[in-house]
Parts: C-alpha cells; structure tokens; sequence
C-alpha cells in the first residue's frame, strides 16, 4: 500500500507555549504574570508545582533548536510572554524580553525552521488582572500595545502570527470554573473576558498586518465535537447549549456571524447575562472581531458525549462523558478519537469557510519514560499521532483547507494545573537533568515530516 501523501506545500511542525516551557520567571525584567500567581496559591496546581523552571528553555533554546533541526521539524509554533515584553501590562516595553525572542528566531531561521508565533497563550501580567483582567476593555488595549511592540520587532522575521491560543480557555476555565488562572468563579464575568478576548484579537489583526508586511495571521480555537448521549430532547438540548458555550461561541463572532442568538438567551436566562444581552458589546466590536483572517488554527484533543442531567460537580454544564472503556483514556482522561479531528475540521470547513487551516495542537498525555536501554518505547502516542493525521488526510481528500499540523508539544512540560506529572512531548524531559530524550513518537513523526506522508501500514512501534 502507498502511504498517505499530504500536499506539497502542508506545513508540519511542534508546538509549546511560552509559561509551560521557558522557566527563568524572574530573569532579564519579566513581569509576574497570572500563572505565577495562580501557581503559588496553594491548592490549585496538582502537585504545588509552577513554571518557574519548567525545561529552562529560557536558557537552553540553541540547544532545543538544535534538537528539533535533528527530527526534520519544519515549523515551530511557540508563544511570547506579554510580561517578559511589556512587564507592567502597558506602557515601557522591556528590550531583553524582546531580545530573547529575537536571538529564539533567529537561531530557528539559521536551522531552516519557520517559527509560528502565537502573542497570548493564557499569560496575562498580573497587574493588569488586579485591575480586573480580561473582564475590562482596557485589557483588549493593552494587548494591542504589547502585539505592536512585539511586531514591529520580530516582523521583519516572523511572518506567521497567531493572535490568542483557545480563547475558551482563558475565560472559561479561568474565570468561570477558576481552575485555570486567575481562578475566579464567575460565569458572568467569564462571558465578558470572551468577548473582551476575542475583541484584542480584532484589533490586533491589522495592527500585525501594517508592521509585518506579508503577514499571515488568525487565532486558534479549542473546538471540541459533541453528539447527544441520546435522541432525547432533553439530551439534544443540552448538546446544542454545550456546542454553543465551546465551539459556536467563538466560531460565529470570528466568521462575522455575531454571538450566537440561542446563547445570549441562555446566558440571560442563567442569569450570567443582563436581560439586555451582550450590552460590553459596543457598535464596532463585531466588525472587528470578524476581521479578515489568512487562516483559523484549530486545537484538537477529545470529543464530548452531552446528556441532560446535572451533576453539582459540573456546574451549570451538562454531564459529559466519554464512550471508550477507561483502559484507552490517555492519562488526562480523554478519550483517543481520532475521527472527531475529520468531523472538526469537517464542519468548520463547510460551515464557516476559513481560508486556510492548521492544526496548531493535537497530541496526547502519557507518562512514559527512558527505558533499560535509555530508548522511549511510548507506542500508544506513535499510534495516536498516525491514526490523527490519517483522519487529517481524509478532511483534505474530502476538500477541508488544511495547510499544516503541529504535534503538540515538542517535549514534556508544565501541564498548567495538572504540573509536571502529565507528559505530552515527543521528547521526554528528565525535570531533574534537564536531558532530553527523543521518545519513538519524535522518530514517527521526524520520518513523516521528511516523507511528507503518514504511513497507511500498522506502524511497529
Ligand atoms: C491545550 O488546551 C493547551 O493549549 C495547551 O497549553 C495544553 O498543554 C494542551 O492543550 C494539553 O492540555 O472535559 O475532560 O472532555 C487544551 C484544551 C479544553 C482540551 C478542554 C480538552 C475538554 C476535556 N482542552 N477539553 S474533558
């Protein structure tokens, strides 16, 4: 059989975002940011862990460079701390923040690696959350200043920019459930900061495009499939409000559709909104929001199974669920689909018509360490990885404008509330050496990324 061949021109890469990979939290001016501060809280982190040193990628980026140019990766999809470049939120931009992103592109384009940037991957200066974070406008603001500053200094270099990572999870899980920084619990104050979220990511998109000429930009959302557990109206119901808080919500805004209807209802309903809807929304804020975009980036890890009755535990959600028997969970608790990454990039394509897609993050936790032989045998992540882009290959073969894949993560790292014990590298990270070890996944992927095909065979891994 012939392998899967993808387009000529699809672009393959790793990702990692700045907080979960860089360490070095006090060095060269940066700021604190809300994950310090979340972090040093007892209670929230699993196992009281933050990023202070996270891989120290800080100091030993030549060197992870160094090791991706080693696994044929093309492209490198990472994130810049705001509180490194702009350390008090706004106003004086802190030059050696910029420079170490600076020398980090140019050490990737002397590699022959593209870098993909993404500007906020959830690290909000902490002053500017004591003035109320993403709820205020003002924050939207400010970001547009630190995107600028940013910019006019990388644009010369980098021309792929991705605004936010997964708007869903800044507000949602950080200010609606609280298990994400800032760990507040206000479901109303959450449907604010989305907005608020999604208008910075407006505003910024022209200002990347007047300083970096050429520029190709969007943002990448957190979508997650989801099918009734039944043909109950109740279920259906429910299926169709969880859709709407995950997956709609930001879609519609961003493809020039507005907020959609049936969930400003809900919201007013729930009593998380006015009974005068979105009233933050102010004449010209959906127009910027559905800003022309040269791709949408799409972060796939798990399906949900949405039924009716409420459990105390999830809130105001409904139950969700997952069908496959427990033993093929990865080690988040997610279950491995891989046709839900067809169906997303399905709907998206014939829903919403994007340009362009990428794949900015799809991966899966294991723990799997050196063996006897100091070889990583993590066969199960080989196995998602080809069975997730075989499902990749059929949305193209079916007409979805997918134009790249980034394996999420380059190496194991600070899994945000879960810590260091939830391992999503292809290269396994020994926290106490700082060694790296390519784990049978980099080796996977390192021969897909030069064949520009997956294999169609059972691959022995
Ligand atoms: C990404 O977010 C992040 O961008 C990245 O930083 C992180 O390391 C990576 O994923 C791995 O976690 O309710 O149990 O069915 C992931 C976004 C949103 C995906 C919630 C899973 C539902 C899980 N996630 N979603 S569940």
């Amino acid at each position: 059989m012939t392998d899967h061949a993808f387009p000529e021109d699809f672009v393959w890469g790793v990702a990692t975002s700045c907080y979960q990979i860089e360490g070095a939290a006090q060095e060269d001016g940066r700021g604190e940011s809300i994950w310090d501060r979340f972090a040093a809280t007892p209670g929230k982190v699993i196992d009281g862990s933050s990023g202070a040193v996270a891989c120290d990628h800080y100091h030993r980026y030549v060197e992870d460079v160094a090791l991706m140019k080693s696994l044929n990766v093309p492209a490198y999809r990472f994130s810049i701390a705001w509180p490194r470049v702009v350390p008090a939120g706004r106003g004086a931009v802190n030059q050696k923040g910029l420079d170490f992103y600076s020398r980090l592109v140019d050490t990737l384009l002397e590699a022959g690696i593209k870098p993909f940037a993404t500007l906020y991957h959830w690290d909000l200066p902490q002053v500017l959350e004591d003035e109320g974070g993403w709820s205020k406008r003002e924050t939207a603001k400010a970001f547009v200043d630190y995107a600028e500053a940013v910019v006019r200094h990388l644009g010369d270099r980098v021309t792929d920019w991705i605004t936010h990572n997964e708007p869903w999870c800044a507000s949602m899980l950080g200010y609606e459930m609280g298990v994400h920084a800032p760990g507040v619990v206000d479901k109303a104050r959450a449907i604010v900061a989305s907005h608020h979220l999604l208008l910075s990511h407006g505003w910024a998109m022209p200002v990347i495009r007047e300083h970096c000429p050429g520029a190709r930009a969007g943002i990448t959302l957190n979508l997650q499939p989801m099918e009734p557990a039944s043909d109950s109206a109740a279920d259906h119901d429910a299926w169709r409000h969880s859709d709407g808080h995950f997956n709609r919500w930001f879609l519609d805004p961003v493809h020039g559709r507005g907020y959609p209807e049936d969930m400003v209802r809900d919201y007013i309903a729930g009593g998380f909104l006015p009974a005068e809807g979105m009233t933050m929304v102010q004449p010209g804020d959906l127009e910027a929001i559905a800003a022309p975009a040269d791709f949408l980036g799409v972060n796939y890890y798990n399906r949900m199974i949405i039924r009716s009755e409420k459990i105390p535990e999830a809130q105001n959600d409904p139950v969700i669920r997952s069908l496959a028997p427990k033993e093929e969970w990865t080690e988040m608790g997610w279950e491995v689909y891989p046709n839900g990454l067809y169906q997303t990039l399905m709907r998206v394509y014939l829903h919403y018509g994007p340009r362009k897609m990428y794949v900015t993050e799809n991966g899966c936790s294991y723990s799997t360490g050196p063996d006897a032989d100091g070889q990583v045998p993590d066969a199960r992540r080989v196995a998602y990885f080809r069975d997730h882009l075989r499902a990749a290959h059929r949305a193209i073969a079916d007409g979805a404008p997918l134009a790249g894949y980034f394996a999420w993560s380059l190496m194991d790292n600070y899994e945000w509330e879960r810590g260091y014990g939830q391992r999503f590298g292809i290269v396994h990270v020994d926290y106490e050496t700082q060694a790296r070890t390519p784990k049978a996944s980099a080796e996977f992927l390192a021969k897909v990324f030069a064949d520009n095909a997956v294999p169609v065979d059972e691959t022995p891994a």
